[in-house]
């Protein structure tokens, strides 16, 4: 009997193994599948912890969300094809839930997908190396006490470990003598402990953008984001202002590229992630910055290095939830041997075609459309259930558009089902003023 290790139960893992248990259901011989999480549940940076730094069991923390966290997409680009919100709700909901409504909607086709029997929980995979054909997967499980290791064979390795838990963490001059708090976005958890501050936030991406709106939101004095490259330019809210990149820092006052200079209480890097796998052997591990098409990924999934060895989510994302079912189907078909893999060369050159469009790629919407033209491929490959993809594509163009609107606004729009058609209702209150995040209140707005 073959046998596939998948490590991590975040949305790729759970992708995964629903992948294998539609085929298993169909009556394909699976063989033996086994999930390694090293949390003590499922659903990833979905499945929200107060921790920071380490965890119980002296593991660094995976997660990196935060409360009060809502979408910063519309639900409808990332809706599973073959598990709508409508089914998961029973009826319509607005566009853009907080994290709860979320994990709440992952976990729902886990649980009816039946996933669960494939997942050994609170066990880390520790190192994976390859010989003679087979994979040595040497996990440690906080049952049998730290430090008592286990190694097992597979004929498949699947790794779905995420890439936004590593943070990257920059220095600049004065940092070790500044008076306030200094943190990663990765270990932000509540916007609320800097009510009445002065916020410097470095970066100009995803994590800079809302986690200066949401501490605005609850009750942050000031926000300065400082640029290394160029301001993102939205129509920020009065209490933000964007200015060129930090130079250093004398006590409390932070000096800008520009010649200016502000006094911060806190400063908080969002700065991005780093891939991570100091569990997998060099030969093997995936080394990438955070793109949309890592090298060394054949159709994004399959290592080039070793075509056993599969990746997840590996992309940086416009696209999410669906985009992983789409790669989980091809991993599961490559595996089973039902999507034969071309040779080693012309795998590379399928890569290098896709690496030389990418580096065509220049503006948001070319991005858009590449990551696009990316699941489309993908979706060509395998019985993965049709979406209508260029209405997503639209969706996502405009939602560039609404943010450029209104940065506070455009959580408030609503979007049609590229599943089932449905439109989200408008909510009763704007996110802008809403300041509870529970799938409850969310459910009743
Ligand atoms: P993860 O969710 O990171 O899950 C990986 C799993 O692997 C975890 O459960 C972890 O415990 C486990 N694991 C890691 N190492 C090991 C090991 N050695 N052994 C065993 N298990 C291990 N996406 C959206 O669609 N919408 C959003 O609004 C959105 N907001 C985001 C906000 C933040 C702050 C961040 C960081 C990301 C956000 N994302 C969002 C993107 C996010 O990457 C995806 O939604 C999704 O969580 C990725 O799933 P994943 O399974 O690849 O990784
Ligand atoms: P991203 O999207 O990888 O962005 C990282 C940002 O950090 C990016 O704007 C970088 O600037 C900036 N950066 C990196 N180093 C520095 C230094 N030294 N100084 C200033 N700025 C720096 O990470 P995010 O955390 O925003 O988003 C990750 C995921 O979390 C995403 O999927 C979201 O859904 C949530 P640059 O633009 O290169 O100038």
């Amino acid at each position: 009997m073959t046998r596939t290790a998948v490590i991590g139960a975040g949305p790729c893992g759970l992708a995964q193994l629903h992948a294998f248990e539609q085929a298993r259901q169909g009556g394909v011989d699976i063989g033996e599948v086994v999930c390694f999480e090293k949390q003590s549940d499922w659903g990833g940076l979905w499945n929200y912890t107060w921790r920071t730094g380490l965890d119980a069991h002296g593991d660094p923390v995976h997660g990196s969300m935060y409360r009060y966290l809502w979408s910063n997409g519309p639900k409808e680009c990332l809706e599973f094809a073959d598990y709508s919100f409508d089914e998961h709700f029973g009826g319509p909901i607005p566009s853009f839930p907080p994290r709860e409504v979320l994990y709440d909607y992952i976990v729902g086709r886990a649980k009816k997908s039946n996933v669960r029997q494939f997942i050994q929980f609170d066990t880390a995979v520790r190192e994976i190396s390859y010989e003679a054909d087979t994979f040595s997967v040497t996990v440690e499980s906080w049952e049998n006490g730290p430090g008592v290791l286990r190694t097992e064979t597979f004929d498949h390795v699947i790794v779905a470990t995420g890439h936004f838990s590593m943070p990257y963490v920059p220095e600049y001059p004065g940092f070790e003598s500044f008076p306030g708090r200094i943190l990663h976005s990765h270990d932000f958890r509540d916007a609320v402990e800097f009510a009445g501050k002065n916020l410097l936030i470095l970066g100009s991406s995803y994590s800079a953008e809302d986690i200066a709106l949401q501490s605005l939101k609850y009750g942050a004095a000031s926000i300065t984001i400082a640029y290394r490259n160029a301001p993102m330019g939205f129509g920020w809210p009065e209490g933000i202002t964007e200015v060129p990149a930090l130079r250093h820092l004398e006590g409390r006052t932070a000096h800008f590229a520009d010649g200016t200079r502000r006094d911060v209480d806190a400063i908080i890097l969002c700065t991005g992630y780093q891939h991570h796998f100091p569990f997998i052997d060099p030969d093997l591990r995936l080394v990438t910055a955070n793109n949309l098409y890592p090298a060394g990924l054949y159709k994004g999934v399959v290592s080039t290095a070793n075509p056993k060895l599969l990746y997840l989510g590996m992309q940086d994302q416009y696209y999410t939830f669906n985009m992983f079912d789409a790669q989980a189907f091809v991993a599961r078909d490559v595996v089973l041997g039902r999507l034969p893999l071309p040779t080693a060369e012309a795998m590379a050159d399928d890569v290098d075609a896709w690496l030389t469009m990418y580096a065509a790629v220049d503006t948001v919407m070319e991005q858009i459309d590449f990551q696009t033209a990316y699941v489309r491929d993908l979706m060509a490959l395998t019985d993965y259930p049709a979406f209508d993809l260029d209405m997503v594509r639209r969706h996502f163009v405009t939602w560039e558009h609404d943010k450029d609107e209104s940065i506070t606004g455009y959580r408030d729009k609503s979007f049609a089902s590229p599943c089932t058609g449905t439109v989200g209702p408008i909510p009763s209150s704007t996110w802008w003023e809403e300041l509870d995040d529970s799938l409850a209140r969310f459910l009743a707005r």
